[in-house]
């Protein structure tokens, strides 16, 4: 037995928010975890301060699945963004302190490695076709084997995941710092009407080979979602993701009688229910859960290996409001298992490297959780205490009668 001696909750702000967990057992072996929700992130932090961390203290860091039954059922109240995101942190440094006390690379505990790297797929956006060329050229120079493309469309202001200032790089995260939500307008029918021709400018461009991804947010309703996939069939995308919102499981049946583009769901849901239908139904192909908000290391591998019963694969998320603890917790999860699928970076910029030096690595268009002992990664306080909490929201979208939609 190893008791836990301390766990502090840290919240810094290298160029976005993010809260990190940090356990340290009896015998000084360090673990973090990633607890950053974007746009709500000191909810998570004063529910690891003010009601879980007391609880950790003396109980045994080994004893990873019973601290993640404990967190969870004793609770009484189950799952949510919040309570998940705080015990995915909790999971992590336990999972962390382990490998580090194992001298080993956390993959190797979860079952060593499935394959010799991870692919990834990175983002482009553009105003127009001209600014998005630009863009996904600039990622297939990189190596990037996989591109999402966003495109702003006519007659519409802002959109999500287009670049605010496009010079090549996605610029569109992190959310709009000190400030209150920014609203943007949506129109569904133009959206429609603009982005087959898009991806059909996108293949004629760029041919066949590269992977391309589209991001829908969660937009349209399910008619409207099987038309798009329906519409995009002849390009040949990766992934439609997040095409209808999914609360509704059941939803998903229709948009699945009428395309076979393939279809990810996931980024905001935090448990194995909210993927039950979805999965046992095989209503989706990719599981876009991220480790932070999913419970974890413990909780996202259940996941997945719920999934890899009907051959749907992950897809985990992985923009920049995942930290690089989280990152790296994905990239061991992505490297161990079977059904792995593909998993999306977004670097994070220098300020977050001040912070947490990690030991993952890209090249060519894929990934490697490195070899370093636990999750690889350190974080420096004393760079931390330079950039203290900033709030800052996600923006809102609004429909042209100024109705609240879907963000
Ligand atoms: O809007 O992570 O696919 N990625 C996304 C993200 C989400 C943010 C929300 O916190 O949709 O950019
Ligand atoms: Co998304």
């Amino acid at each position: 037995m190893t008791t836990i001696r301390s766990a502090e909750v840290l919240v810094s702000s290298p160029s976005r928010n993010f809260v990190t967990l940090r356990i340290t057992s009896e015998d000084g072996v360090v673990g973090l975890g990633d607890a950053t929700l974007n746009g709500r992130e000191l909810a998570v932090a004063s529910y690891l301060r003010d009601h879980v961390t007391p609880l950790l203290i003396g109980l045994d860091a080994h004893r990873i699945e019973d601290t993640w039954q404990f967190l969870y059922r004793s609770a009484y109240w189950r799952r949510g963004p919040v309570t998940m995101s705080a015990i995915a942190a909790v999971d992590m440094a336990l999972w962390d302190i382990k490998a580090r006390r194992a001298g080993m690379p956390l993959y190797q505990l979860l079952g060593g490695a499935s394959r010799a790297g991870v692919l990834v797929y990175a983002h482009a956006s553009g105003g127009d076709l001209a600014q998005l060329g630009d863009s996904v050229r600039a990622r297939l120079a990189e190596g990037y084997k996989a591109v999402r493309l966003q495109v702003a469309v006519p007659g519409m202001g802002s959109v999500y995941g287009v670049g605010a200032t496009v010079a090549g790089r996605y610029a569109y995260e992190p959310a709009k710092r000190a400030g209150l939500t920014v609203e943007e307008g949506w129109d569904s029918a133009r959206y429609l009407r603009h982005l087959p021709g898009v991806f059909e400018w996108a293949r004629a461009e760029f041919g066949p080979d590269p992977m391309l991804l589209h991001d829908a947010h969660h937009r349209l309703t399910p008619i409207q979602a099987a038309r798009l996939g329906r519409d995009l069939e002849p390009y040949d995308l990766f992934w439609l993701e997040d095409c209808t919102p999914a609360e509704n499981q059941e939803a998903l049946r229709l948009v699945r009688q009428h395309t076979v583009t393939p279809l990810a769901i996931g980024e905001v849901m935090n448990s194995i229910h909210d993927f039950r239908t979805l999965i046992q139904e095989q209503l989706i192909d990719y599981v876009r859960a991220s480790v932070t908000h999913t419970g974890g290391i413990t909780g996202l591998r259940r996941i997945f290996d719920f999934a890899a019963l009907h051959q749907v694969k992950s897809g985990s998320h992985g923009p920049t409001d995942i930290s690089p603890v989280g990152m790296a917790a994905a990239l061991h999860l992505d490297l161990a298992i079977h059904n792995f699928g593909i998993q999306e970076y977004m670097a994070h910029d220098a300020l977050a490297a001040e912070v947490f030096r990690t030991s993952y690595t890209y090249a060519d268009g894929m990934m490697h959780p490195g070899n370093a002992p636990g999750l690889g990664v350190d974080y420096d306080d004393e760079a931390a205490s330079r950039f203290p909490y900033e709030a800052a929201y996600l923006p809102a979208a609004r429909l042209v009668d100024g109705t609240v939609h879907d963000w």
